[in-house]
């Protein structure tokens, strides 16, 4: 259980997925949370999730058509993903920043140290996911977190969220309000 400092700004929450390849290969897996934490990214909510074939579909429709679709979707039905809400002031950028470009070819050379680069296997299974913008960060949250409630955690755990005011569970992978910052809330 480790504290972790307060921010100045409001937290911007973003989806992450940790993708089937990295979620088979435990020290890989276990690399990359670390890399999270490390980065001050706070966890809201986490999750693992084995998608259907007809899910990993709809949650990359954008990208239906293209030459690499389908190799895509049957990837990420091939194994268990980790879906992540992560919180931090510049959220989907700076997660976008820590994952490192989409083409892994590419950016093994460019950006050797980000996730990407560093855990990369091919352009397709590239390890991680981010949401690209608020609303597309908002959508996919719902997609993955059906039951989570945007508005309420705003309202009821972002202040303490912000103060840091929350404990890290290593085994659960998430950050919770302490119990001593509740107490002074009675
Ligand atoms: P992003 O994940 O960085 O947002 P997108 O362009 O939205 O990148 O593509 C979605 C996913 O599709 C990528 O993360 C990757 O898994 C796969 N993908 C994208 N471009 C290629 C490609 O050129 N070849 C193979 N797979 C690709
Ligand atoms: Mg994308």
């Amino acid at each position: 259980m480790i504290m972790r400092m307060g921010t100045q700004g409001r937290l911007q929450l973003t989806l992450a997925l940790i993708k089937p390849d990295v979620t088979r290969v435990p020290y890989v897996f276990e690399a990359i949370k670390q890399r999270i934490i490390d980065e001050q990214f706070l966890v809201v909510r986490s999750k693992e999730v084995r998608l259907r074939q007809k899910q990993t579909e709809k949650f990359y429709e954008e990208h239906r058509g293209k030459f690499f679709y389908n190799r895509l979707v049957t990837f990420m039905a091939s194994g268990p993903t980790q879906a992540l809400i992560l919180a931090h002031e510049d959220a989907i950028k700076r997660w976008r920043e820590v994952m490192g470009p989409t083409k892994v070819y590419r950016t093994k050379y460019e950006a050797p140290d980000t996730i990407r680069g560093t855990y990369g296997l091919t352009d397709t299974r590239n390890a991680t996911h981010g949401s690209d913008a608020e609303d597309t960060a908002t959508q996919e949250t719902k997609f993955f977190f059906p039951e989570f409630c945007r508005k309420t955690w705003y309202e009821k755990e972002e202040p303490a969220f912000r103060r840091g005011q929350v404990i890290f569970h290593k085994k659960e992978f998430v950050h919770r309000i302490s119990a001593s910052s509740q107490e002074q809330w009675w």
